[in-house]
């Protein structure tokens, strides 16, 4: 039989980690450790309203600086649907650059891309027809996009729940311990 004192640890503990828990599973960022950045899918939105759901984040939209960055997006994300990364050239035509302002060489295009069909492709998805790959699409269409963001900024994932689901888990300890030395 329980004393109140151990049924109270115990609906402590478990009410804690299904709330950390179910932090956890609202919010899912990744962390890739090779960028040392937080990563997390936003919208669907038009690109810039996307743009604006990362800078609300504290970054941007994600910035490929290179093949392995790619290939983790892939991994992480998927390799579908389509999703807006931060490659734009809404300021001069033909002139790509990254939202967040970061100089990148690496380009990933489609075969055939960018094209600026019908003159209005100025934003570039990721995930064209094959995993990773990226096409330039109409700005104005609404898609899901990927924000890109450093740590120590706004938005950097789940302390209270983690601590939660830690809080949770040692009251779920200490029941056991409390039951061990009763037993
Ligand atoms: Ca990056
Ligand atoms: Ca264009
Ligand atoms: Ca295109």
């Amino acid at each position: 039989m329980l004393t109140s004192c151990a049924k109270w640890v115990l609906v402590w503990g478990l009410s804690l980690t299904l709330i950390g828990l179910a932090g956890q599973a609202q919010a899912v960022p990744a962390f890739n450790p090779a960028t040392g950045n937080w990563y997390d899918v936003v919208g669907p939105a038009p690109w810039a309203d996307a743009e604006a759901a990362a800078v609300a984040l504290g970054g941007h939209l994600v910035t490929i600086n290179d093949a392995a960055e790619q290939a983790w997006l892939v991994a992480t994300f998927g390799g579908s649907p389509d999703l807006w990364i931060g490659f734009n050239d809404i300021a001069s035509e033909g002139s790509w650059v990254w939202v967040s302002g970061e100089p990148s060489a690496y380009t990933n295009w489609a075969v055939g891309e960018p094209n600026n069909a019908e003159g209005v492709e100025d934003a570039a998805l990721m995930n064209w027809g094959i995993p990773g790959l990226w096409n330039d699409y109409g700005n104005s269409a609404p898609r899901l996009a990927i924000a890109e963001w450093a740590p120590a900024t706004a938005g950097v994932p789940g302390p209270a729940s983690l601590l939660l689901l830690g809080m949770g888990l040692a009251g779920l300890v200490g029941l056991r311990r409390l039951r061990r030395s009763r037993g």
